[in-house]
C-alpha cells in the first residue's frame, strides 16, 4: 500500500529581505518528507511567480530522485505540456536553471514504488541587468565574488587532482534580446588521469583532454551527450586536428556513424 499524494499544488509567495543596498528575494522549497524521502505516487507541483519582467533562478542544493522512474519537470511558466522545459533524475545535483519569463514551475511526479531522499532548492528573482549564479560544477572553485551582474566576472579553478575543461572566466553580458546572460557556459573540473564524461542540457562544450594543447599518448576517451526525448543533437566542430591515420575520433548516434 504506497500513501498517495494527488495533485498537490503549492504557490510559493516570495520572502522579501531588504538590505540598505539591495533586495534580495528568495525562498527555498523542499520536496515533502526532505531529507527522508518523498511519497510514492507523488504529483506535486509549485509555481513560483516573480515580478513582471524578472526571471527565476533554481539552484539546486540537494537532488536525489529515483534515476528514471521518478522526475522533477520544469515548466517556463505555468505547468501546461506547451510549456515543458526539461525533466531532471537521478543522484547527481543539477547545474542552476533560470526561466525565460517571470513564471517558473516545478512539477515532482514519482512511481509507485522506491524514494529517495528528494530535493531541496533555493529559488532566487533576477532582475534583466542580473546573470544569476553560475553555479560550481563538482570538484570546482568558483572566485570573483558574489556579484552577478552585467560587467561582473567569475572565475573558475579546480581542486587538485583535477583540471579544468572549458572556459576559467565567464563575463555577465547582455544578449541581443537585452537580457543579461554568462558569455560561456560553466566549465566542468575532470580528474588528471581520466577523459570523457556525459554531458546534458542545452548546449555544451567538449574538448580533447588538455586542448588547446595536445591530447596525451595512449588516450581511449568516450563522451555521452544526452538529449531529452525526441529532441536531436547537433555537433559542430570549431577546431580539430589528431593524427592522420593513427589516431581518431568517431561519431554513434547519427546515420550513418562517422569516423574522422
Ligand atoms: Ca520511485
Amino acid at each position: 500500500i504506497s500513501s498517495l499524494l494527488h495533485e498537490t499544488l503549492f504557490f510559493v509567495p516570495f520572502v522579501i529581505l531588504s538590505t540598505t543596498q539591495m533586495t534580495i528575494i528568495f525562498s527555498f522549497i523542499e520536496s515533502p518528507g526532505f531529507p527522508y524521502g518523498y511519497p510514492n505516487g507523488a504529483n506535486c507541483t509549485w509555481v513560483i511567480i516573480g515580478e513582471e519582467g524578472s526571471r527565476i533562478q533554481l539552484i539546486f542544493l540537494s537532488f536525489a530522485i529515483e534515476e528514471e522512474y521518478d522526475f522533477l519537470s520544469l515548466y517556463n511558466g505555468h505547468p501546461h505540456p506547451a510549456n515543458f522545459r526539461t525533466r531532471l533524475t537521478g543522484f547527481q545535483v543539477p547545474p542552476p536553471v533560470t526561466s525565460t519569463g517571470n513564471v517558473f514551475s516545478l512539477r515532482l511526479t514519482s512511481d509507485f514504488a522506491v524514494s529517495a531522499h528528494g530535493f531541496k532548492l533555493n529559488y532566487e528573482e533576477l532582475h534583466s541587468t542580473s546573470c544569476g549564479n553560475p553555479g560550481v560544477p563538482p570538484k570546482a572553485v568558483l572566485s570573483g565574488g558574489s556579484r552577478f551582474g552585467v560587467g561582473d566576472r567569475v572565475q573558475y579553478s579546480c581542486v587538485p587532482g583535477y583540471v579544468l575543461d572549458g572556459h576559467a572566466t565567464l563575463t555577465c553580458i547582455t544578449n541581443a534580446g537585452n537580457t543579461a546572460v554568462w558569455d560561456f557556459p560553466a566549465p566542468i573540473c575532470r580528474a588528471e588521469d581520466t577523459c570523457g564524461g556525459t554531458v546534458r542540457g542545452g548546449s555544451g562544450v567538449v574538448t580533447s583532454p588538455g586542448y588547446p594543447g595536445n591530447y596525451g599518448n595512449q588516450a581511449d576517451c568516450t563522451w555521452i551527450v544526452l538529449a531529452e526525448p525526441g529532441d536531436t543533437i547537433s555537433v559542430i566542430f570549431t577546431d580539430f586536428q589528431t593524427e592522420e591515420k593513427y589516431d581518431y575520433l568517431e561519431v554513434e548516434g547519427s546515420e550513418p556513424p562517422t569516423i574522422w
